[in-house]
Parts: structure tokens; sequence; C-alpha cells
């Protein structure tokens, strides 16, 4: 299916090489953008700097062009495809963990919205940070996130919203929480482009996690300060 590129990634030094992995995410093109993945691994380069580097930094080259109406849906599917087959290289490095789960996140995207690739990334890197994570997927509606929350009873509930449409149904899970008493029982991480620290304080969210590297150091931070308070159980 990658017909014309022949480009032999391995030949070409790490800029060229990154520069190449910009042109196959805008192009879609999985199988290379996996093997430039794993070229860069080879030589040295950590995980997060692949993940920083080489896909979030093809991915933002592509979201200007979608912005502008160069690219449409379809295309940018298909490098969102292309940003996962990277993603799936490095998942089991950035999960890798021996220790006792620090804690427990649900995390979704919240009801309306499709975009998975930040909280995926999001999930593993809390997941590389030894927390266990528990993925309900896209599209997630409120009743959903309460069935989750009763069944897993977390230490954290996460939520991203990539569109300014949507980030407002953050606000609706927060305040079903409230009114069922539920509220105090997990600390409430939110993420996604479009959203800030004022956005997150307005809708009664704990924190804003600016990207995944952020959440992790919030997750850890709020959920030490949790349990060195004494518990009222319920
Ligand atoms: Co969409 N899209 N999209 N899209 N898309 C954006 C978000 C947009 C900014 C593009 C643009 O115009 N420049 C724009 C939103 C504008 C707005 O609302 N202001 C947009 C639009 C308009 C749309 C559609 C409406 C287009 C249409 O149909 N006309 C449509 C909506 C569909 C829907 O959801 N109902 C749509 C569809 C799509 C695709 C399906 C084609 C595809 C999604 C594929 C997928 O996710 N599986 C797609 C994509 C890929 C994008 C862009 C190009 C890339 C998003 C992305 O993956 N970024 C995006 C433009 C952009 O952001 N540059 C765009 C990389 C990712 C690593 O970053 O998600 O920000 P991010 O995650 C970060 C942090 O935000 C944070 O950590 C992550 C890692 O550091 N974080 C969390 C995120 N969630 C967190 C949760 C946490 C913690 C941290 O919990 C604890």
């Amino acid at each position: 299916m990658d017909q014309d590129n022949s480009i032999d990634l391995k030949a070409l030094n790490d800029a060229e090489l990154v520069e190449q992995m910009f042109d196959d995410m805008y192009d879609g093109y999985a199988n290379e953008i996996a093997e430039g993945t794993s070229i860069l691994l080879e030589r040295g380069w950590s995980a997060s700097e692949v993940l920083t580097d080489a896909l979030v930094g093809g991915m933002d080259i592509v979201g200007v062009d979608f912005r502008d109406g160069i690219l449409f849906v379809p295309e940018v599917l298909r490098s969102a495809n292309a940003m996962k087959s990277g993603m799936e290289i490095l998942r089991p490095i950035l999960s890798e963990t021996g220790v006792e789960p620090l804690g427990k996140m649900v995390v979704g995207t919240v009801k309306g919205d499709i975009h998975d690739i930040g909280k995926n990334l999001a999930g593993m890197m809390m997941e590389g940070a030894g927390f266990e994570v528990v993925d309900l997927g896209i599209n997630v509606d409120v009743d959903t996130f309460l069935a989750a929350l009763e069944e897993h009873k977390p230490d954290i509930l996460g939520m991203s919203a990539l569109l300014t449409t949507t980030m407002p149904y953050m606000k609706v899970v927060i305040d079903t929480l409230k009114e069922k008493g539920l509220r105090d029982n997990c600390v409430v991480l939110v993420g996604g482009a479009p959203l800030n620290e004022a956005f997150a304080e307005s809708i009664g969210a704990d924190a804003y996690c600016r990207d995944a590297g952020t959440a992790v150091n919030i997750a850890k931070t709020l959920t030490n300060q949790r349990r060195g308070l004494a518990q009222p159980s319920a």
C-alpha cells in the first residue's frame, strides 16, 4: 500500500529521518511511521523523545493544514492511524513499570468527541508511571462515567476533550457527581488542547493537564495528598 515510498529510512541521519516521518505522517503511511519509530529507538532515542519530536511534531503539522482546510477528515484519519502505529511501538516502553500501582484512573473522551490520541497518550504515560488505567474510550456519556466510578472506585477520573463544543460536557459530568454526593470520592483531571487552567477551575475540576507528562506529575501529587489526608470513609 505504501507503494512509491522506496526511501531507505535507515540510510537517513536523525534529522532527515524525523523530517521524512513528518512527511509520512502527513501522507498517512503507517508502516513507515512504525519503521521510523523503531529506528529512532534503536539509535538510542528515548520513547518520550520519539513521541514528542517525531510523532507529536508530525501531527502538529497535520493539525495546521486541517485547520486551514488543506486536509480533510479522511486524510487526517489516515495520519491519526499512522500516529497510532508509532504509539503502539512506544506503548510497552511508556507503560513499563515494575512497581505496585500508585493508584487507579478511569479515563475517557467526553460525549460528542471522538478524538482519542491525546487521551491514549495520557493513559500510556500514567501506566508507565505506575497507575492502573481503565480506559472507557471515546464519546463517553455521564452515565458511563458514573457506572465506571461505581465499578472501579478509582483515585482519579480523567476526561479529555478536543473540541470547544464538547469541553462543556466535562462540567455536566462534574455537576452530576456533585448532585449525587460523589464529587469528593476522586480527583478529577481534565485535558485536551482547547482547555486551560481557568476553564478547569471554572467547571470544578481539580486540575488541568497541559500534556501527558503534566498529567502524571499532577496525578502523583494529588493522589499522595489525598492519601495523606485522613479520609472520612464513604
Ligand atoms: Co479533529 N479537530 N475534528 N480530528 N483534530 C482538532 C481538535 C482541531 C483543533 C483541528 C483544527 O481545526 N485545527 C479542530 C477543533 C476546533 C475547535 O473545537 N476549536 C477539530 C475539528 C473541528 C474536528 C471535526 C469537527 C472536523 C469535522 O468533522 N469537520 C471532527 C470532530 C469529530 C468529533 O470528535 N465529533 C474532527 C475529527 C477528527 C478526526 C477523526 C479526523 C481525527 C481524530 C482521530 C483520533 O483521535 N483517533 C482528528 C484529529 C487527528 C485532529 C488534530 C489534527 C490532532 C489531534 C491530536 O491527536 N493531537 C487536531 C488539531 C490539533 O490538535 N493540532 C484536531 C495530538 C495529541 C497528542 O494532542 O489531543 O491535545 P492532544 O493531547 C495532549 C494534551 O491535550 C493532553 O495530553 C496529550 C498528550 O500530551 N491531554 C490530556 C489530552 N487529553 C487528556 C486527558 C487527560 C490528561 C491530558 O486526562 C487526565
